[in-house]
Order: C-alpha cells, then sequence, then structure tokens
C-alpha cells in the first residue's frame, strides 16, 4: 500500500483531523491517505503493534503513512519517530517492567511483556546502536538505543521490580526515575558496607539454627529464607538516622519476630532463652502473660555515626495485622508529645506477611489513615515479608490481585518488589524507600521476595501440601552463602573474616544461653517506666477516690468562654439559639444538659493540663447533633473552634471526624492511649453497636493488654445506647459482651444517667492515676430528655457514684427494689409517679464494672431483709446485664435481697424493627416491673 508521509510526530493532530475528514467523506482526503485509513479499517496491513493497540494514535505512530507528494522520508522525521517508539518502549518499561523483574528467588515463572521486546514497535536488534535522547538517563544528550534499554533492564527487569507509574503527579513520578534509571537502581556499597549486611545477614542465620538446635520443636517461626529482613531493617533504621529521625515504632506478627527481637531490639538472647527454657512459670500462673513471638520491647539504637534512635517493637496479639493502627496511633501520640507537629521525627515500620496483607481488611483501613490530616504520621515504610505462603495457603488460592500488595496501589506511592536473595538489591530499594518516605512524607512499600525454608512453625510439615515447592526451597542455598560467595568473587572479604563472625555470634548465643538458664539470672522489671511511671493498673480498690468537683465560678467562666465567638463569626441560626441555652445555663437560669456536661469535662481536663482527643464518625458535630465541636460560618464556610480558645496555655482539646472505618480508627486512639497516659483520648461510635465490627480491638487489645502484656491504657469508649425503638442494629451497644471480657477489674464500664455523672466520670478517667480502659454507654433520645439535667452545683459540689440512690422513696417503706441502669430509669421514674407508688424504689447502676460488694451494701443497706430485688433492663433476657448480675449476686443480692430479672424476652436479635411494638414490649416491660 502506498502510504504517505507524516511530517513528524508532532502532527498527530493532522492525521487525526485527516481521518476525521476521511470518515465524513472518503473522497476529501489524497488517494494514498484514504488507502492507508481504507486499511486501517478493514485490518489488512496492520502490524502487531497496531493490532494490539486500540488507539488510533499508537497506530499512526508505529507504522505511519510513508512519503508522499515528493516521496521523500527526511531524516528529521525518521528521527523523529524512532524518539517516538523508543519513548513508548520506555514508558512500556516503567510501567511493566516489573512483570519480567527477576524478583522471585525460586524462580517460579512470570508472565511475558510483549510490550517490552523490540519488534513490538518494529524495531529491531540492527536499531541498537542508533542514539537517541532520554531525559532521565543522559540528560540533553543521547545515548544508543541498546544502551538506554540495558539501563532499563538493569533498572526495572532485575532483582528490582516496581510499580509507580499509576501515581499521578508528575513530578513524584520523575523524582522516582531520576533516582532509579540514572544509576540503573544499584547502590555501590563500600567494604564496610557489604561487610555489615555480611555480618546482619550472619546474626539472622546463626540465630535461627541455634533455637533450632537447642529447643527441639519449640515454636519459632524461623525467618529462614528471608533472613534478609534483619540487614533490611538495619539499613532502614540507619537511614532513618541520617533523616533525623529519633523514634521508631515497629509492628509485626511472628514471623521472625524473635530474631528482630534480639538481631534488632536488643533483647538480649538470655531473656529469649529464658522464656523457651519456660522457667518462670510462677509468674503467669491465672491466664497471665502471653507467649513469646508476641512481646513487644523498647530499646535505644546507635546509628554509625552516634545518634540515638529509640525503638518501640508494639506487642501483638496473634490476630494477623490488626497492630498496624495501633502502631500509627502510638507514634501520633509521641510527635504530639514532642510537638511535631510537621510529624518528622518519628517513622512506623510495619512488617507484614503477604497472605495477611492481601487478605486483612485492617490493611486497607491503615493505609486510608495515612495522608488524613487527623491520623497521619508522616509516612510508614511497610514491609512485605513475601515467602509466597500463607500456612498451607497457596498464593493463588490467597489473593485475587496479581501481587499480595496490590490494595496498597489504593494510595498515590511507589510499591518496590526485591529479590531478598539479592541483599545489594534490598538496600538500594531500602535506601530509595526510605529517601522518597523523606521527600514526599508518604507510605512506601517494600515487597521482599523470598521462601519460608520450614513449615509454618516448626512443627509443621509442608511437604503435605506443597511437595514439589519444598523440594525446589531444599534446593536452595542460603542467602547468606549465596552472598558471601559473591563477595569472595569480588574479593570484598575472606572466608576466613567471615568465619570469624560467625564463630564470635555462635559463641555468644552459647554464652547467654549459659546465662539464661543459670541460678543468678534476673527477670528484667515489668513496673511502668519512663511517661508511664506513676500510674497504675490492678484492682479499683487499690487505688483513691479523687475530688473531681471544680469551683462553680471556673465552671461558669468555662461555659461563657465556649459560648463566645469571634465578633465576625456567622453560626447556623440553630447553633445560635444553642448559644444562647449555654449562656443561659452559664447564668444559672436554666440546668445543665448532657452537652454542657460533655464541654464542662473536655473544658476543665484541657485547662488543667490534659491533652483530649476524641475521634469517630461525625464526632466533630456529634451524630446526633449534640457536640458542635467544630462550627461553621454559614457564609464562608470558615470554621471556628471552641473547645481550642479556652485559654492561651490550654492542653489541646482535638475532636476530629474519622473515616468510616471502626477496627482501624479504634485501633489508632487505643495506640494513641498507649502513648499518652496523662490525656484524655476517646473513640466515639456512630450507634454504639458499630463498635462490633471492632471487636478484636476490645477483646485483643482493650480487655486483655494488661493481664497480657502489663500495658496499661485510659482510652474511653462513647457507645450510644439504648432501645428506642430504631431496630436491631442502632439499639444495643452489646453491654453483655464487656461484662463478658470484665474480669479482674481490667475494664471499667459505666452508664452515666445525669450530665453531671459524665462529668465527673469523664474528669475522674483523667485525674485518678489508675489507667483502665472506660467504657461508657452514652444517651441518644435522652440527650434533649427534659430529665437529663443537672445543676451547676451537681458539677461544683458532686462527684461520680457508683449507683445514683432513691432520693424519692422512704426505706423504711419499700417493699419493693428495682435498680436498672441507663434511659430506662426514666421510663420507670415517671411510671412509678403515674401509679403513685411509694413502696417502690428505683436505684441505678451507674457502674456496672468493677463492682463492690461495699458499694453494693452501701447502696441497699437502708432496705429491710427479704425486700425483693428486681434488675429491669430494656435488652433482651439474654443480653444487657442480667446474666452478669446474676451470676454475681445469685438468688439473693447480699445474701438478704432476693434478686430477680425483668427483661425483654431472650432473643437472637437486639431489638424488633417496628416502633409501635418496640412500644408495646416497653410498656409491657414497665408494667412487669410495678406488679
Ligand atoms: C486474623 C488472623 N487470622 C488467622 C490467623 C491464623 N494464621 C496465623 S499465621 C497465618 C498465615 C499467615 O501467612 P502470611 O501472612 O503470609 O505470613 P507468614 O506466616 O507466611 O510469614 C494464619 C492463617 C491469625 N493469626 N490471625
Ligand atoms: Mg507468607
Amino acid at each position: 500500500m502506498a502510504e504517505p508521509s507524516l511530517p513528524n510526530s508532532v502532527s498527530l493532530a493532522f492525521v487525526e483531523s485527516l481521518y476525521e475528514d476521511f470518515l465524513r467523506n472518503p473522497e476529501s482526503v489524497p488517494q494514498d491517505w484514504r488507502n492507508y485509513f481504507q486499511g486501517l479499517s478493514d485490518g489488512n496491513g496492520s502490524t502487531r503493534a497496531q493490532r494490539l493497540s486500540p488507539s488510533f494514535k499508537t497506530w499512526s505512530i508505529f507504522n505511519p503513512p510513508a512519503a508522499h507528494g515528493n516521496g521523500a522520508v527526511t531524516e528529521e522525521v525518521t528521527t523523529a519517530l524512532l524518539q517516538e517508539r523508543v519513548d513508548q518502549l520506555i514508558r512500556n518499561y516503567r510501567v511493566r517492567g516489573h512483570i519480567v523483574a527477576q524478583i522471585d528467588p525460586l524462580g517460579i515463572p512470570r508472565p511475558m511483556a510483549p510490550e517490552l521486546e523490540l519488534g513490538f514497535y518494529d524495531l529491531t536488534e540492527a536499531d541498537l546502536p542508533r542514539r537517541v535522547a532520554c531525559e532521565s538517563m543522559c540528560g540533553g544528550s543521547t545515548m544508543p538505543i541498546g544502551e538506554i534499554r540495558e539501563r532499563l533492564r538493569n533498572t526495572y527487569c532485575r532483582s528490582i521490580g516496581v510499580q509507580f507509574m499509576h501515581i499521578d503527579d508528575l513530578d513524584v513520578r520523575h523524582w522516582l526515575q531520576e533516582r532509579m534509571e540514572g544509576t540503573g537502581n544499584h547502590l555501590h556499597l563500600t567494604h564496610d558496607e557489604q561487610i555489615r549486611i555480611l555480618t546482619r545477614l550472619t546474626d539472622a542465620v546463626i540465630f535461627e539454627e541455634f533455637i533450632r538446635k537447642k529447643f527441639i520443636g519449640a515454636k519459632s517461626f524461623s525467618l529462614e529464607g528471608a533472613e534478609s529482613l534483619i540487614p533490611l531493617l538495619d539499613l532502614a533504621i540507619e537511614r532513618a538516622g541520617e533523616h533525623g529521625i529519633d523514634e521508631i515504632v515497629l509492628g509485626m506478627a511472628h514471623r521472625g519476630r524473635l530474631n528482630v527481637l534480639a538481631n534488632i531490639m536488643g533483647k538480649s538472647p538470655r531473656q529469649i532463652f529464658r522464656e523457651f527454657a519456660d522457667l518462670d512459670s510462677d509468674l503467669y500462673v491465672g491466664g497471665r502473660g502471653d507467649v513469646k513471638y508476641h512481646l513487644g520491647y523498647s530499646s535505644d539504637w546507635e546509628t554509625l555515626s552516634g545518634r540515638k534512635i529509640h525503638l518501640s517493637l508494639c506487642f501483638n496479639p496473634s490476630h494477623l495485622e490488626f497492630v498496624n493502627p495501633v502502631a500509627l496511633g502510638r507514634m501520633r501520640a509521641k510527635q504530639d508529645r514532642a510537638r511535631d507537629e510537621e510529624r518528622k521525627r518519628g517513622m512506623v515500620v510495619l512488617i507484614h506477611g503477604d497472605a495477611a496483607f492481601a487478605g486483612e481488611g485492617i490493611i486497607q483501613e491503615t493505609l486510608n489513615l495515612s495522608q488524613l490530616a487527623a491520623y497521619r504520621v508522616g509516612g510508614t515504610l511497610h514491609i512485605v515479608i513475601n515467602n509466597q505462603i500463607g500456612f498451607t495457603t497457596s498464593p493463588e488460592q490467597a489473593k485475587s490481585s496479581v501481587y499480595a500488595t496490590d490494595v496498597a496501589k489504593m494510595l498515590q506511592i511507589p510499591i518496590f518488589h526485591v529479590n531478598g536473595e539479592d541483599p545489594e538489591a534490598v538496600a538500594q530499594v531500602v535506601r530509595l524507600a526510605m529517601d522518597f518516605r523523606r521527600e514526599f512524607e508518604v507510605d512506601v512499600v517494600i515487597d521482599m521476595w523470598c521462601y519460608r525454608r520450614l513449615g509454618h512453625n516448626e512443627g509443621d510439615e509442608p511437604l503435605f501440601t506443597q511437595p514439589v515447592l519444598y523440594r525446589a526451597i531444599k534446593q536452595r542455598k542460603p542467602v547468606r552463602e549465596g552472598y558471601l560467595e559473591h563477595l569472595l568473587k569480588l574479593q570484598g572479604v575472606t572466608g576466613d573474616e567471615a568465619d570469624e563472625i560467625a564463630v564470635s555470634r555462635q559463641e555468644h548465643l552459647e554464652r547467654e544461653l549459659s546465662q539464661a538458664t543459670s541460678g543468678t539470672y534476673t527477670a528484667p522489671s515489668e513496673a511502668p517506666r519512663g511517661i508511664w511511671s506513676g500510674y497504675t493498673g490492678g484492682p479499683e480498690r487499690d487505688v483513691e477516690d479523687v475530688d473531681t468537683s471544680v469551683d462553680r465560678d471556673r465552671l461558669v467562666e468555662l461555659l461563657e468562654m465556649q459560648t463566645t465567638l469571634p465578633a465576625d463569626f456567622h453560626p447556623h441560626s440553630k447553633i445560635e439559639s444553642a448559644v444562647r441555652l449555654r449562656r443561659q445555663m452559664a447564668k444559672g437560669e436554666r440546668p445543665l444538659d448532657w452537652s454542657a456536661g460533655e464541654a464542662l469535662g473536655f473544658a476543665t481536663v484541657a485547662t488543667e493540663g490534659a491533652r483530649v482527643r476524641l475521634s469517630g464518625q461525625d464526632a466533630e458535630r456529634g451524630t446526633f447533633s449534640h457536640r458542635h465541636a467544630v462550627l461553621h460560618d454559614i457564609e464562608t464556610g470558615r470554621v471556628y473552634l471552641p473547645y481550642q480558645n479556652l485559654a492561651p496555655d490550654q492542653s489541646p482539646v482535638e475532636i476530629y471526624n474519622s473515616p468510616l472505618s471502626e477496627p482501624g480508627v479504634l485501633g489508632f486512639e487505643y495506640g494513641y492511649s498507649l502513648d499518652m497516659p496523662d490525656g484524655l483520648v476517646l473513640w466515639e461510635a456512630q450507634f454504639g453497636d458499630f463498635w462490633n465490627v471492632a471487636q478484636m480491638i476490645v477483646d485483643q487489645f482493650i480487655a486483655a493488654a494488661e493481664e497480657k502484656w502489663r500495658r496499661l491504657s485510659g482510652i474511653t469508649l462513647l457507645l450510644p445506647h439504648g432501645m428506642e425503638g430504631q431496630g436491631p442494629e442502632h439499639s444495643s451497644a452489646r453491654l453483655e459482651r464487656f461484662l463478658e471480657v470484665a474480669a479482674d477489674d481490667n475494664i471499667q464500664v459505666v452508664q452515666p444517667t445525669t450530665p453531671a455523672q459524665y462529668f465527673h466520670c469523664l474528669r475522674r478517667q483523667v485525674l485518678r492515676r489508675w489507667r483502665k480502659p472506660l467504657v461508657v454507654m452514652t444517651p441518644k433520645s435522652l440527650l434533649r430528655h427534659p430529665r437529663v439535667t443537672s445543676s451547676l452545683d451537681d458539677f461544683a459540689l458532686g462527684r461520680f457514684e457508683r449507683i445514683l440512690a432513691d432520693a424519692k422513696s422512704n426505706a423504711a417503706e419499700v417493699g419493693r427494689i428495682v435498680m436498672c441502669s441507663g434511659k430506662i430509669y426514666f421510663d420507670l421514674e415517671r411510671e412509678r409517679e403515674r401509679q403513685g407508688r411509694k413502696d417502690v424504689a428505683i436505684l441505678r447502676l451507674e457502674q456496672l464494672y468493677p463492682l463492690s460488694d461495699e458499694t453494693v451494701d452501701a447502696a441497699l443497706r437502708a432496705y429491710r431483709d427479704g425486700t425483693p430485688l428486681y434488675w429491669v433492663q430494656e435488652e433482651p433476657e439474654n443480653m444487657g446485664a442480667w446474666r452478669f448480675l446474676k451470676i454475681r449476686f445469685g438468688e439473693a443480692v447480699l445474701g438478704r435481697l432476693p434478686f430477680k430479672g425483668i427483661s425483654r424476652p431472650a432473643s437472637a436479635s437486639p431489638a424488633t424493627g417496628s416502633h409501635s411494638s418496640h412500644r408495646k414490649e416497653q410498656e409491657q416491660l414497665i408494667a412487669a416491673a410495678f406488679a
């Protein structure tokens, strides 16, 4: 086919317009173009590139019509065309190079990428000497195509595969291109650096071998096959030091954890061996303590340049990946303590398994937190120990994505896949990832491909399920051996030097082992240290109650301050009326409502020096529109934060809308509480029952951390609770589930029914030196209930009462005691008034746990023996507090008041979906209480 000439590649627009003309009227374009376009439309004459490419633009570039008119294709034209094709080739190496990169030490065949072959662009080997330009590889000059291709192969297809072309920002992509293509993605290491890598690999290998030999059959979740993790972390921490980082929080699962504890965290092998020997069982009777590969540790690392970096490895439960938001929260709190608002001084390192990274939803939730102002920590380094297996499950059963890390592409960050058997490539990737993180203050992912030499744990037989794979793995020489051979070849190290490193490590471990089992071993102290000194856990009876009252004038002042908006601020009219009501409360003209109680709780602790941080879904306004912690000017949209304008020297009150996530956000706030013992750290559920999405954070961290890990937390959960006819899912905060995990005074569960009770409870949480998670069942309809009010005196003179006595009945006349908790109290009280009953006392159990006999006795002492005590609850019989209390008190409370329960019948679902049946049920319930 005669082909018309294409003046140069820039004239694509010209060709396109010609093609449009052709489509409209074929006669309107010159004959040769007409032939060419016809060829395209009937599929004739197209090259492989044309067939594969859907775009007309690409066709015209790859197979342009040739000479037209004078028939000569100028030199300039061919150069431009060549450049276009090579540009496409370069681009495709950047986009697709990772597909063929040699990142898998097991060499399992990877897909082909036709776009990386010369023929795809109608280029041949003969074109390789021709020179073209490439900005990132040769600046303003040119290079032979062959050299460019070689550089691209080295950069993108050797031991490193990079996914970064999903990043939209051109500057970010250029930064990466320059850093990678400029060096062929290769780091030139000095002799000392090579020796250090070899030494760290030796540390890793010797430790695993030692454990395996000395503690035969014990579970250690060996790192073998992935030993490069140790030099990787070593290099990352050193680089962090160069970046001015002085705190690192690490989170990781079981795999290689003991190795990391010994070789990175600096935990003495002696202590680890002692735990293996299990000689201190007396410390752990009664379900206390945890297995050794879940324990946390902290220490100081000294970098080569003499800088100190504090490392904290978070304790974590077996539940994979849930430690991630906890680690982020810890770092955020550390940064806040250090007033590091730029979030530059700390870094989080999260180490993941490949199956867990692909499978656990908490990964996505944690990544989603990374760029949010309320949760940012300046970028996390994610390291995936990609051993290409999860227990006995192969990758093709474990993920629908190509890579285990694909979920991370939701962020505008690079993902570096690297062959863990090439320690120098690992070193290059670490440097690049760390520098990228620092430059752009975002997360970055290193996916280190390796294998698992043994079974899932040491007692496990991998040949049952992966016989072929494990035969292949058996043939692999250990990574240290491979690297040593490489260095020997380079004459960077001698065999004797390498042996010396190994022998000295071995001897060190032998000495540690004999110390571990000797009679002189002393266990390290577990007493709270650093910012935690002076705080206690343990039983509530061991701590004094504190005075939580606040001087009345001060309360008035704080209420007024919150109602003073800037002169040029235009609030919504309803906000204006709320502000007016607040002013009346301040003047003592009306009692305080729930919202004012909370406001005073936050304001008083913040002005006394404690930081307040609350996050949750729509927490700024409050789901039920009661909080209004962030006011929006209705004309300009500008925001005003009343809580941040209380006093120049106040502590911050940060109230944030969270993303729509429960485990991620609760995990984060829990982590924050671990490093902010002196603050009031709260998480609010939109409706109380949504915490069940985050149940794992409650069960494995909040409820059990003190017993498992001796770690305290004052995290406070605000959970709207109460049966109001809103259906099965907006009624119950599943009180029963908290009471089920309540033991050894591990948590506090309260349901305050007055604003002042809530106020005192919040203050008590900060003012006591006793740090315990606090679960508050909070109101919904009661937020505006006319009886749910407190006077200023209740705030100024009162304190939190665990049981609210009945001031309206006379004990001598009482023949029936009704005890309840929460909202039902107001229904019961109204009914008692309606019936004019003087023989019924109604007591409110405001603190359901811990609940001491002394507290109960003090509340019930006045009543005659034998007076029946009815527990009345809105919840079905199998929910709420009934079964917990039934077991607690048995047939008779304190052995003298016969004990019975009144509730809705047992039910699988917490509440009915019909508002009118809710009302009927409620009426029956209340009637039964007075029967
Ligand atoms: C939430 C959760 N589900 C299941 C398990 C059980 N489990 C422990 S390790 C493991 C496999 C993990 O595979 P991977 O993430 O690839 O880590 P690897 O052991 O291969 O290093 C499983 C299923 C768990 N610990 N936590
Ligand atoms: Mg795995």
